[in-house]
């Protein structure tokens, strides 16, 4: 484990702390959300949001700047003037980060950075700043005000009943720019989502109970915790009267891991009228008819699966402890009950063959799904990828974070595949899903998006005469949509 003493429980001290006993009361915060590159801004970042929810209930004043969403860093500390600039940073924003973190340094703030990034790399981190935090932050970015921590790496265990920490505070994100995320970046994974519908996240748990070889939980050290159904649906019935936001994608990792909390959300969701269309993510494994069918009644309709590949022994290879018989189950089983099966896909994975990547690739074709990521295996540190990297000798000399993107990765984890050929399988797969995608959305901006990128145009029309089945159903489809549009 990297995380330090991340895996230790803790209940949360708010509200009971509202007593302001220490000389920190009157510091003023600013949480930073670094980062200029627009395709990063899907959803709101939440976070920041509870480490200021957070902060607000123990009296501390804080203000969030998000460089992601178009704010000014330099403009806006300058008129808040914070003592402590808090900065959080992914891997691929790491640089991001640094920069902003120079800036305050210059400005004359003292600087804590955490994070996904700053929890498994904090040697590197604190060459930039005062303090670094390792893991959850709530708990220690107020010991850090409050005791006036002044440099160093520290780490808090993490809290037992995230029900104590309160919602997020999104009166200082800037939700206004996220409700639109739909309408910025038609083609994220807020599929679900109608065009123009405003969109809002929630994140109702923290953790998940599996440990894949490719993701950040096996480093984390921390059990899954629950918000209680009653917090979830009293936050959601908020951000629909505050934000008018008409759908909702739960954000965390795992939503239908806990299958009876899953199902009394549901029901009162249900009962309670909520009327929101929602999605979130889930294992292959996770679901069953019945849940599926109460979700759909309740507004789901989308569930993002990490389906990762179509072949079993890759399946192995990461770990995952799913099947890819229950991948299609799982695609199935949503296309029944009408709900959009949406999902990721890694090829490049240590040991994995070109055989084992075309495997995936008709796994995408026969399943008939339309939205769809296709990544390459990309190792982020803390992850047992990046420990196979570094035993393998395959780390480059040197290397950039911004380039952990899931296409650009610098570290090659399947040498005996060309990184070229994957790149063309990969454009290729995400050609035939734009087709797919052209029966749902307008047939106009579909044309208009091809005539933009004539290169495709050959693409398509080769994979068109690959898919006779392509070619009907989407004719289909396009007679519809013009009917109806009468
Ligand atoms: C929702 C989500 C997104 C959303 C919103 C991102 C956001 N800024 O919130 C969107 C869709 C935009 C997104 C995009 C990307 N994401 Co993302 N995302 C997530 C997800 C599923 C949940 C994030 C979350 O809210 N977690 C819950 C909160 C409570 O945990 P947390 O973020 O770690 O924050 C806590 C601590 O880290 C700490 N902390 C965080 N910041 C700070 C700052 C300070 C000052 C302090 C003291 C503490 C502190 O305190 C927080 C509260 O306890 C995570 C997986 C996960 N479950 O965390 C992946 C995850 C963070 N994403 C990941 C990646 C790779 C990406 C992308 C690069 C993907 C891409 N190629 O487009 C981009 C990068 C975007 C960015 N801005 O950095 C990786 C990061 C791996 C890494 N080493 O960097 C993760 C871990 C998933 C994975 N693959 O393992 N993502
Ligand atoms: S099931 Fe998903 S969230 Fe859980 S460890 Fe595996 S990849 Fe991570």
């Amino acid at each position: 484990m990297v995380g330090g003493r991340t895996g230790e429980e803790v209940d949360s001290i708010w509200p009971v702390a509202v007593l302001y006993p220490y000389s920190g009361r009157h510091m003023k915060v600013a949480l930073i959300n670094p980062g200029t590159d627009e395709k990063y801004a899907v959803q709101e970042p939440l976070n920041l949001g509870f480490l200021a929810s957070h902060l607000l209930a123990n009296g501390i004043g804080v203000t969030i700047i998000d460089e992601l969403a178009g704010q000014d860093v330099a403009r806006e500390l300058g008129l808040y003037k914070p003592d402590i600039a808090g900065i959080t940073a992914t891997t691929p924003m790491a640089a991001d980060a640094y920069r902003v973190a120079a800036m305050c340094k210059e400005m004359g703030i003292f600087t804590v950075m955490g994070g996904v990034h700053a929890s498994v790399m904090p040697d590197e981190a604190l060459k930039h700043v005062d303090v670094v935090v390792k893991g959850e932050g709530e708990t220690a970015l107020l010991d850090i005000i409050r005791d006036g921590i002044g440099n160093g790496i520290i780490s808090r265990p993490y809290i037992k009943n995230i029900d104590t920490i309160p919602p997020p505070a999104r009166h200082l994100l800037q939700m206004d720019f996220y409700v639109r995320s739909k309408s910025r970046i038609p083609h994220s994974y807020l599929y679900f989502v109608p065009e123009g519908a405003k969109t809002a996240s929630v994140l109702t748990s923290r953790g998940c109970p599996y440990s894949c070889i490719y993701c950040h939980n096996t480093w984390r050290g921390m059990p899954t915790r629950y918000n209680s159904p009653e917090r979830v649906i009293s936050e959601i019935a908020g951000i629909k009267k505050e934000y008018g936001v008409e759908t909702i994608f739960f954000i965390e990792d795992n939503l239908f891991v806990n299958k009876k909390r899953l199902r009394t959300i549901c029901e009162l969701m249900i009962e309670g009228n909520v009327d929101v269309l929602w999605g979130g993510n889930s294992r292959v494994d996770n679901l069953d008819r019945e849940s599926i069918a109460l979700a759909q009644r309740a507004g789901c309709r989308q569930i993002t699966f990490g389906f990762e590949s179509g072949s079993q022994r890759v399946l192995d290879l990461l770990k995952k402890k799913t099947t890819v018989a229950q991948n299609k189950l799982a695609i199935e089983l949503c296309n029944e009950a009408g709900i959009i099966p949406q999902g990721t896909f890694i090829v490049g994975s240590p040991g994995e063959t070109l055989e084992d990547v075309r495997l995936t690739m008709k796994f995408i074709e026969d399943s008939g799904i339309e939205s769809a990521g296709v990544c390459i295996a990309t190792p982020y540190p803390g992850t047992q990828l990046w420990d196979y990297a570094i035993e393998h000798n395959l780390m480059p000399e040197t290397y950039t974070w911004s380039d952990f993107d899931y296409l650009n990765t610098p570290i090659n984890l399947s040498p005996e595949i060309p990184k070229q050929e994957l790149l063309k399988l990969i454009e290729n797969v995400n050609i035939l899903l734009a087709i797919r995608q052209m029966g749902r959305v307008n047939v106009l901006s579909a044309i208009r998006g091809i005539i933009k990128e004539p290169s495709k145009i050959f693409a398509i029309l080769q994979s068109l005469v690959k898919n006779p089945s392509l070619v009907k159903n989407l004719a289909k489809r396009v007679i519809k949509q013009i009917f109806s549009s009468r």
